[in-house]
């Protein structure tokens, strides 16, 4: 199936990224797809696109690293607008996807939880290099293997004892499905994404601590996933399965 949905009446929005890995890339597919907004997949069709918009000798303005979004006629005088850094992306799109809460303040903490959720998917990235982003995970398994301990020990359940605790502060009648307000935020796909990682990638540590975050586990993670865009979307296909992307799974970096 194409990875690219007909245009209705958003701009013909363009994702760059880098091909075959869900990777960072897919905190922005998320949206568009729980939006039912058609977007084109630009890295899953030509894996050019992304190498000749980070040359140097691009005529584009720069991007530091993807994903990219680039929007025709968006920007000054009906330049295309190019942008990059995935919560920035995000919170461009997030409002004209009906994504980013009811008003000003939920608007403010979606953003908030959202780049609270990207520091955790960072920090699981850096679980297998700790060192050097350039260098292989074989020359750094050594630092990753301490790094990885306390990123199990300490850094997951703090982060995920702090969305529990948002969670329950936005319980509405005894439920919880969503971090801010009573609908569906770029806040909410950006956690299930990285909740979804951390389960391929540590499974072993994921299923131990479940029990202690029922809300995020239980209704919240339901919650997403059935949305109908979301549920369409994992339906299709056309999510990419984690491999070696942020999320990795080496079994010794795992509980054991
Ligand atoms: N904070 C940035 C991080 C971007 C990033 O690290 N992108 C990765 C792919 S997921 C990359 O290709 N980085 C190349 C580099 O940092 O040199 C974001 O969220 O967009």
């Amino acid at each position: 199936m194409s990875s690219t949905k007909t245009a209705e009446t958003h701009p013909a929005y363009e994702l760059l990224y880098w091909p075959g890995i869900p990777g960072r890339g897919e905190f922005i597919r998320l949206a568009f797809e729980a939006a039912g907004v058609s977007y084109k997949d630009v890295a899953n069709e030509s894996e050019d696109a992304i190498t000749s918009l980070l040359s140097p000798s691009s005529t584009t303005p720069p991007i530091f690293a993807p994903p990219a979004l680039l929007v025709p006629g968006a920007g000054k005088h009906n330049t295309p607008l190019l942008l990059y850094q995935t919560p920035s992306i995000l919170s461009y799109i997030g409002p004209k996807l009906n994504l980013a809460g009811a008003d000003e303040t939920e608007k403010a903490w979606i953003l908030s939880h959202t780049l609270t959720a990207l520091d955790l998917n960072n920090e699981a990235h850096d679980t297998h290099h700790p060192i050097a982003v350039g260098a292989y995970y074989e020359e750094q398994k050594e630092e990753a293997l301490k790094k990885a301990r306390d990123f199990r020990e300490n850094r997951i359940p703090k982060f995920l004892g702090f969305f529990e605790r948002v969670l329950k502060g936005n319980e509405v009648e005894g439920q919880s499905s969503y971090l801010v307000g009573e609908m569906l935020s770029y806040a909410d796909t950006t956690l299930w994404h990285v909740l979804a990682g951390l389960e391929f990638a540590f499974p072993k540590e994921i299923a131990s601590r479940k029990k202690d975050y029922p809300l995020l586990f239980g209704n919240f993670y339901a919650s997403v996933k059935e949305t109908k865009g979301i549920a369409g979307y994992l339906a299709s296909g056309r999510r990419k399965p984690f491999s070696m992307g942020v999320f990795r799974h080496y079994p010794e970096l795992d509980r054991h």
